[in-house]
């Protein structure tokens, strides 16, 4: 069997969906995620405007370089989604086991193999926040188009995974057989958007996105997009949602299954700094931290509509963190509750 066979086999073994190859050099893309930082669109994620010849260019990351792998993750979960306003949305991707590491073990051990049946071949995992801009290379490797969602969509399977690459010394063939884009005239994702945050088909402006502002941005959430963010309160995933590439169910890999019930609101409200540890622990909510995901919490209490929320949120008043505060504040009002009793022993600023 051809190595590139034996390879895409091990892949498949490893739980791999689909890999594809691609040869590096400099990606057109690097031109577009140029324009794209300086719309200022990747808010305050300075770590993307740095190192932006190497994420369309491979080899200026590794000279060594010859071909890169593509590898794509399934992670989309069977298990029904629970939406009452009460309980906390998670994205799909996030319920299960944090996958910077679930793909970097796989593709280490996919690197492993390469060496065993081509000894001296040398390779290297990158995933995520590794320097690659890994949609527009998947897309070079075959394993779909970028839908106007952006999202790297497979015409089989729709768009329920990760990537990864895998940086190999060896010249191997380049997957010729791109797929050609299919969103036709649908526009669904688009409409669908909660924050209106697509500029225009195919370009999402982070900063109004609500992945980017529950997971990435660090600061006071702007109150116009408060509404909009509903109960998530990581991640979104209604533009994957609606799509109808993603109508068929997809079995996920089994290390990102949620390990339980969609958590309640409340519950997470009350919860202390070591009980995030402790619950958290090798999830992706980890990285984002306590604070993060409390100031969340209170804008989800906010958007439920329960008056059973305002107990909480008065108790979270005591929270002595003027981040937290704030949004709790804002809950308590589009709640149509008094916080006075609670902000006596508040330190924060007024609302
Ligand atoms: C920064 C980042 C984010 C940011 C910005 C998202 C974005 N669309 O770029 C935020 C925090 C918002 C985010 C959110 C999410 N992310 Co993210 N993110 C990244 C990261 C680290 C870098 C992406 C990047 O470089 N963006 C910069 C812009 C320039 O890229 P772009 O959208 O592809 O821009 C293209 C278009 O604008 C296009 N373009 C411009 N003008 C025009 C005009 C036309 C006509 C056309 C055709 C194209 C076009 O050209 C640009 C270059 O290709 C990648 C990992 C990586 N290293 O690549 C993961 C990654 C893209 N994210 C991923 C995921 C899963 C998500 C979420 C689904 C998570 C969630 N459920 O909350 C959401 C999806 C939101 C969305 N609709 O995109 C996956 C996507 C997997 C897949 N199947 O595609 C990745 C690949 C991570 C991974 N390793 O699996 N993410
Ligand atoms: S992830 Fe949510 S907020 Fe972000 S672009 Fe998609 S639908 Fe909009
Ligand atoms: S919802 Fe429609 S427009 Fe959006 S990515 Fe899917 S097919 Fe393309």
């Amino acid at each position: 069997m051809h190595l590139k066979e034996r390879l895409r086999h091990e892949a498949l073994r490893l739980g791999f969906a689909r890999i594809g190859f691609a040869s590096p050099a400099a990606h057109p893309a690097g031109e577009r995620l140029r324009l794209w930082l300086d719309l200022d669109y990747a808010g305050d994620m300075a770590w993307l405007h740095r190192r932006t010849q190497e994420r369309a260019d491979p080899t200026s990351l590794a000279p060594w370089a010859r071909t890169i792998l593509v590898a794509a993750l399934p992670y989309a979960s069977l298990e029904p989604e629970n939406s009452l306003p009460q309980n906390a949305r998670i994205s799909r991707y996030a319920r299960g086991k944090d996958y910077h590491e679930v793909m970097k073990r796989r593709l280490g051990r996919l690197g492993e193999f390469l060496a065993e049946i081509s000894p001296g071949a040398r390779s290297s995992p990158v995933v995520d926040t590794g320097a690659v801009l890994e949609k527009p290379w998947a897309a070079s490797a075959g394993l779909g188009w970028q839908g106007k969602h952006t999202n790297l969509i497979d015409p089989e399977s729709g768009s329920w995974f990760f990537l990864g690459e895998l940086l190999i010394d060896l010249e191997l063939e380049p997957d010729s057989a791109t797929v050609t884009d299919r969103c036709g005239s649908c526009t669904r994702c688009l409409e669908a958007c909660p924050t209106q945050a697509f500029s225009e088909p195919y370009v999402l402006d982070s900063r109004k996105c609500i992945s980017y502002l529950t997971i990435e941005h660090r600061g006071v959430i702007p109150e116009e997009l408060r509404a909009g963010m509903g109960n998530w309160v990581f991640g979104c995933d209604v533009c994957q949602e609606v799509c109808p590439w993603n109508q068929g169910m997809v079995q996920g890999d089994k290390e990102f299954e949620a390990g339980g019930d969609a958590p309640v609101l409340a519950e997470l409200l009350r919860m202390s700094r070591e009980e995030f540890h402790l619950r958290f622990a090798g999830t992706p909510l980890r990285r984002t931290g306590w604070r993060r995901l409390v100031r969340n919490v209170a804008v989800a209490l906010g958007n439920s509509g329960d008056p059973r929320a305002v107990e909480p949120l008065r108790d979270a008043l005591a929270i002595p963190d003027p981040l937290i505060q704030e949004h709790v504040q804002w809950a308590l009002r589009r709640l149509g509750a008094e916080s006075s009793s609670a902000a006596q022993v508040s330190t924060g600023p007024p609302g």
